[in-house]
């Protein structure tokens, strides 16, 4: 299948405020670029800390006490929340198409993208109506009970690699819990986020409850991060810049901050596994989305006994997948999202080159027109070379060798990530001892890379603070207030 977007089709290129389409204040624009090809698709209004400003604005009128928002009964904001899900669902190919244009993603995941979308967006609006306190027997004559209440204007500022779905991992549970918000999409890939304003529009909800600034991280997403009138930010992208949202959260008005940020997981195959099994979860848990995939395995574990094996079937397999055009429905990757990206990636080989792992496929460049990269395979990878301790965030696989499980735990756990690890092997005790041994957020066994919006996501140590999704998500966009009352006589 091979569909493409028109330019005069792609409508959203403004800056979305109060369900009204807005130039940014400064006139000023920015491209955004086709990563297959290096191209422009179009220009995209720039929002800076003026437009910021306005959304705030907007965002905090949403929020008064008394406004159509706040007052709504919770059960329609789940009406509005599965509408939204309805309008994914009716341009489900249109947005897919925006997507994989935008940021190079095949168009077969863009569309597995949007449908975890849809299914997000309909599991927190059943949440809507089961957000409720507690009475509490507290000692004298008094009576407590608590509300959770919504936290108030959240920014949500995304990254590049799931646009879509980093909008709807953000808005489903801010939005359930009755908050309003301002979304700063990636400046790589703003074309979905700004689709979906429009369907948020046409969903009926209320203006200034869901508003969108494109623009810079420096520039919007930093105004985000200092405004004073915003209440809570959920940040999804690097370790460096998640640690300049706290400074900024702390500098301003201490607002609350969700952070989820890189990861180098561990990935471990012990010799009883079944192999074919394990090297094709290794190959995708790695591979997958080009590997711009915050829990991708990249660090690969295989005990010894199974070493040489396994490298041999882990080289056959990147040695036949199909890099190309991301609108054919053969291609399992496309470009990488755009120029530094990619001038990450091959800089990061030529360092495993240098550091003397060994390269059993791939290496370089693919092709001379956009940014795409050779699946990449590496042997003899040690833990102290760079390959094996930074984010590479493409499609290059670590293949390292290990003993013994106490030996396993100790090296997946010799990292300031913790986002994911996974564990392959037919021994429920080694597979119990190892969840239990590895600090990370999730940990997949016989599987990896499965979730779904029922369960919560996010990091130990430097890969992330709180939760997405799952009950967990709802609790991130909350305040707990207490109300105690004094009455005349209490009677158990
Ligand atoms: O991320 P940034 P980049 C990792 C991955 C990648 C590296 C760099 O290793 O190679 O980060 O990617 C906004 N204040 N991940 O530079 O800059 C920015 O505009 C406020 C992992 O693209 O963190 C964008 O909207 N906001 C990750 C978002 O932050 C700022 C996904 C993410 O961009 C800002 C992406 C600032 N000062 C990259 N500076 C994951 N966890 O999945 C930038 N931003």
């Amino acid at each position: 299948m091979s569909l493409w977007v028109p330019l005069e089709k792609i409508c959203s290129t403004l800056i979305f405020i109060n369900n009204e389409w807005h130039d940014s204040v400064s006139g000023k624009v920015f491209p955004t670029i086709n990563p297959s090809t290096g191209d422009k698709i179009t220009d995209v209004q720039e929002g800076d800390k003026a437009d910021v400003d306005k959304a705030v604005k907007a965002a905090k009128e949403a929020f008064k006490l008394g406004s159509t928002w706040r007052t709504m009964d919770a059960s329609e904001r789940g009406k509005l929340l599965n509408k939204f899900a309805d309008l994914l669902e009716r341009d489900k190919d249109y947005i897919a198409s925006l997507e994989t244009i935008d940021c190079g993603k095949t168009f077969r995941n863009a569309r597995g993208d949007v449908e975890f979308g849809i299914k997000t967006i309909q599991y927190f609006a059943g949440w809507t109506d089961k957000i409720h306190g507690k009475t509490i027997p507290v000692d004298g004559n008094l009576f407590s009970f608590t509300r959770i209440e919504p936290v108030g204007v959240c920014g949500l500022i995304v990254p590049w690699n799931f646009p879509l779905m980093m909008v709807t991992n953000k808005l489903g549970p801010s939005l359930a819990a009755g908050n309003t918000v301002v979304v700063k999409p990636a400046e790589q890939t703003p074309l979905t986020a700004l689709y979906a304003g429009s369907l948020i529009k046409e969903a009926g909800f209320p203006p200034g409850v869901v508003n969108i600034v494109p623009g810079y991280g420096t520039t919007a997403g930093a105004a985000i991060s200092e405004h004073p009138d915003i209440d809570k930010i959920s940040f999804t992208g690097s370790t460096e810049v998640g640690k300049l949202i706290q400074q900024a959260a702390g500098r301003s008005n201490t607002k609350r901050v969700t952070l989820e940020m890189g990861g180098k997981s561990p990935l471990v195959v012990f010799a009883d596994a079944d192999l074919d099994k394990a090297v094709e979860m290794a190959h995708i848990g790695c591979f997958y989305n080009q590997g711009e995939c915050c829990c991708a395995g990249s660090r690969t574990y295989i005990q010894e006994e199974i070493y040489d094996e396994f490298v041999r079937k882990s080289r056959e397999r990147a040695m036949k997948k199909i890099v190309g055009d991301p609108f054919d429905e053969k291609t399992e990757q496309g470009p990488q999202v755009d120029h530094d990206q990619f001038t990450k990636i091959l800089n990061l080989i030529e360092c495993g080159k240098m550091e003397g792992a060994k390269i059993e496929c791939g290496g370089g460049r693919l092709g001379k027109k956009g940014f795409f990269v050779q699946p990449t395979v590496f042997s003899s990878v040690t833990d102290n070379m760079k390959i094996a301790k930074e984010e590479i965030f493409g499609p290059v696989q670590q293949l390292m060798k290990f003993k013994t499980l106490d030996e396993v735990i100790e090296r997946s756990n010799n990292t300031h990530y913790g986002l994911a690890a996974g564990i392959f092997t037919n021994n429920i005790e080694t597979a119990l001892l190892y969840t239990q041994g590895v600090r990370a957020g999730t940990i997949w066994v016989n599987c990896y890379l499965a979730s779904g919006p029922q369960v919560p996501f996010g990091g130990f140590k430097m890969s992330g603070q709180g939760r997405e999704m799952g009950e967990d998500a709802i609790h991130e966009y909350t305040e707990i207030k207490t109300v105690t009352m004094c009455i005349p006589q209490k009677n158990s």
